[in-house]
């Protein structure tokens, strides 16, 4: 059996079937490894762990032992993707905000480091940090929109998925699911947008009016990609709307759609993802539990509970014949997809996930090519040469610091700024310069003479053992 583990540098490979259970398999999964899809390994640390690769077109760091859980075998380099498609005009016209002065609150929800706080920030003045690496927020933060001061902007941790692993996940499930903001923007990395949008399926099922919020499309637009808002509208069915946090683009016309949706109260559309029997399963469950949960949310908890998600059900306080009718439902639709339910919802997330950005995204440069960085990693962490090529590179820093750069700037240091000539070499006409000249003028004078006298007494000397000898 071949594991991403054996895989090399440059290898594509197709994910067969992923080994182990629980959390882990889960979080695997929830980075949109599953079943069938394409991996391309980017680099290998020189000891062989972490491992670096490409999957649904964003970079991640995996460790070994989790790479073993990952079956693989070879797939075909992928074909690079042409530029096409014409972007089109964005796809929400962004209205005029209403005049309702009734305190709302709109929730900043995305995946990390997609620029939350940046967004965050910009709407309400702030000055939260900001950092380019995930998990800089762990905590929510409320701020109130400039200009409207009935609106509160919550900035929350970053998540990739609804299903928390992490104390700051938690903080924004639970903010979601149960404090229930009257608008979400869903902020979503343009650059990143297939593992972005894996959050945004599980969001729009909450219920709550979304829109969401296509940022960092100044680097979208350098890297020559292409984006079809209107597309995206449609498929997601919500509006969408492009912008950059960090230069301003389009920040007052995405809270002015969010200001609205939360005013008209108007519930986000629920789109289907699943295929006809999960989707039936659900359903089932659905009905089960009308009543029993909030509407808006019926279909989150519906899935919650076809995933087995303990702590989603264990909040519900269902009795044990309730749960044992809904288990039959999930039974029986793990039996007819021979999965377990948690593998089949991820696997049909990341699916639909896929449609969406092959309709929507056109990528300008293909997964599989090697950047000039990673072509310069390959060798400086290559197994065999890392270890020379850094004795070498220490070896040439301790070389120059030691001799040439070095030593050129010990004596400078010693004698044109600290020595007796240093006044001259750094400013000879300055008042302290001068002062420093006629304070020292006798003792200079008295110094000389000494080594003069030092001088005289030493030939003497020699001249005296001359005569002895
Ligand atoms: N080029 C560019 N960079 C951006 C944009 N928005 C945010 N960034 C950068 O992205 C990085 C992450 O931004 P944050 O605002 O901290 O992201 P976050 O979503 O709050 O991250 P977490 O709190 O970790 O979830 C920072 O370096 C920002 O400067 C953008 O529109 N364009
Ligand atoms: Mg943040």
């Amino acid at each position: 059996m071949k594991t991403l583990r054996d895989a090399k540098i440059g290898d594509t490979v197709t994910v067969v079937k992923l080994h182990g259970e629980g959390a882990l398999k889960r979080r695997v999964m929830d980075m949109g490894i599953t079943k069938g899809v394409e991996i391309y390994v980017r680099k290998v640390a020189p000891l062989g762990d972490p491992v670096e690769i490409t999957v649904r077109g964003y970079e991640l760091s995996i460790r070994r032992s989790d790479a073993e859980i990952i079956e693989v075998e070879e797939a075909s380099k992928v074909a690079e993707r042409s530029v096409s498609v014409a972007s089109s005009p964005v796809a929400s016209a962004v209205s005029q905000s209403s005049d309702d002065s009734r305190e709302i609150k709109i929730a900043l929800a995305g995946d990390p480091n997609c620029g939350k706080t940046t967004l965050f920030n910009e709407l309400t003045g702030g000055s939260q940090y900001v950092g380019n690496w995930p998990g800089v927020t762990v905590e929510k933060k409320e701020g109130r929109l400039k200009g409207r001061r009935n609106v509160i902007i919550q900035d929350l941790p970053g998540i990739y998925s609804l299903s928390p692993y992490s104390p700051e996940e938690v903080v924004t499930r639970t903010y979601l699911v149960e404090e229930r903001p009257d608008a979400v923007i869903d902020i979503i990395d343009g650059t990143n947008l297939e593992r972005n949008l894996y959050l945004t399926t599980q969001l729009l099922e909450l219920g709550i009016p979304t829109v969401v919020a296509v940022n960092m499309m100044d680097i979208v637009r350098k890297n020559g990609d292409d984006i079809d808002f209107g597309r995206l509208s449609l498929e997601l069915q919500c509006p969408v709307v492009p912008i950059s946090a960090l230069t301003g683009e389009g920040v007052h016309e995405v809270a002015a759609k969010a200001v609205e949706l939360a005013h008209g109260g108007e519930t986000a559309p629920r789109p289907h993802v699943f295929t006809g029997s999960v989707e039936h399963a659900i359903a089932h469950i659905e009905e089960s539990i009308q009543g029993k949960v909030p509407e808006q949310s019926i279909r989150w908890h519906a899935i919650k509970i076809f995933e087995r998600d303990e702590k989603a059900v264990a909040g519900l306080g269902f009795d044990s014949e309730l749960l044992a009718h809904l288990n039959e439902h999930v039974a029986e639709c793990e039996k007819e997809m021979d999965d377990d339910s948690v593998s089949i919802v991820i696997d049909q997330r990341y699916a639909r996930v896929k449609e969406v950005t092959d309709r929507a995204f056109r990528r300008r440069i293909g997964r599989g090519q090697l950047t000039l960085s990673d072509k310069i990693d390959r060798v400086v962490t290559n197994r065999v040469l890392a270890l020379p090529i850094f004795a070498a590179v220490i070896w040439l820093m301790y070389y120059i610091s030691v001799t040439t750069v070095g030593s050129w700037m010990t004596d400078w240091a010693n004698d044109g700024v600290f020595g007796e000539a240093g006044w001259h070499l750094t400013w000879p006409t300055s008042a302290k310069a001068i002062a420093w000249k006629e304070d020292t003028a006798e003792f200079m004078a008295a110094q000389a003479r000494i080594e003069a006298f030092e001088s005289a007494g030493d030939e003497n000397a020699t001249r005296l053992f001359r005569v002895e000898d």
